[in-house]
């Protein structure tokens, strides 16, 4: 039988095309121009735009600690309706609040070894901040796509066992913002080459979560 008639007997029986593999190596370049060593906390995200692919259920739970005056992991991701909790490691008051449309809260001020938990709902990009420390922020990607990873000490990207068909995939770094391609998978190997440029500020301007700019600190030690 040729090919294209076998083809037209998987798809009106609806079996899955073979699947296939994304895979190419990822760039992130500073602002002079020069790639930095590692890929820590760059997400990438293939998100199908006609492929046939299955939406994730919630994740187990996610801990993001407050250590230190700063969150860990600094980049987390999760899928709608997972829960998160904020153990607190250090010997002072913590708060998390996000203001992000579809998934606002606000975990009031938290004791030393106190762990509030949250619940994400809705898809995207998580902007986590502490209402006493301005320098303290985290991400959270809520993603509604099995294909989602954290590229951490990894110098490219790559996602196995990709339904044929065309996604968009997204990259996005803490100090580079988002960027976006449409790729199409398609055969055992589809290669790319990707990157990004970090030209943002490690924390971005924000203000509290009364909408109001942050007091100078006042005492450090208790706060
Ligand atoms: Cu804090």
């Amino acid at each position: 039988m040729p090919e294209a008639r076998w083809k037209t007997v998987i798809l009106a029986l609806g079996w899955p095309l073979v699947a296939g593999t994304l895979q190419g190596p990822v760039h992130i370049l500073d602002r002079n121009g020069k790639p930095r060593p590692t890929l820590k906390d760059c997400v990438a995200i293939l998100e199908p735009l006609d492929a046939a692919v299955k939406t994730p259920g919630p994740r187990s739970l996610l801990v993001i600690r407050t250590r230190d005056k700063e969150f860990s992991p600094r980049v987390s991701l999760a899928t709608p309706g997972t829960e998160v909790s904020f153990p607190n490691m250090d010997a002072i008051l913590h708060n998390v609040f996000s203001v992000t449309p579809g998934n606002r809260f606000d975990t009031g001020h938290y004791l030393p070894g106190d762990a509030p938990r949250v619940k994400l709902v809705g898809p995207g990009l998580v902007k986590l901040y502490c209402n006493v420390h301005h320098q303290m922020n985290a991400f959270v990607w809520v993603v509604e796509t099995p294909f989602a990873q954290l590229l951490e000490h990894r110098q490219d990207l790559r996602f196995e066992q990709v339904p044929p068909g065309s996604y968009r995939l997204r990259l996005w770094h803490p100090e580079a913002g988002e960027r976006t391609w449409t790729v199409k998978v398609e055969g055992a190997l589809t290669q790319g080459s990707w990157t990004l440029e970090a030209t943002l500020p490690p924390v971005e301007s924000h203000k509290n979560k009364f909408g109001k700019d942050y007091p100078p600190p006042a005492d450090e030690t208790s706060y």
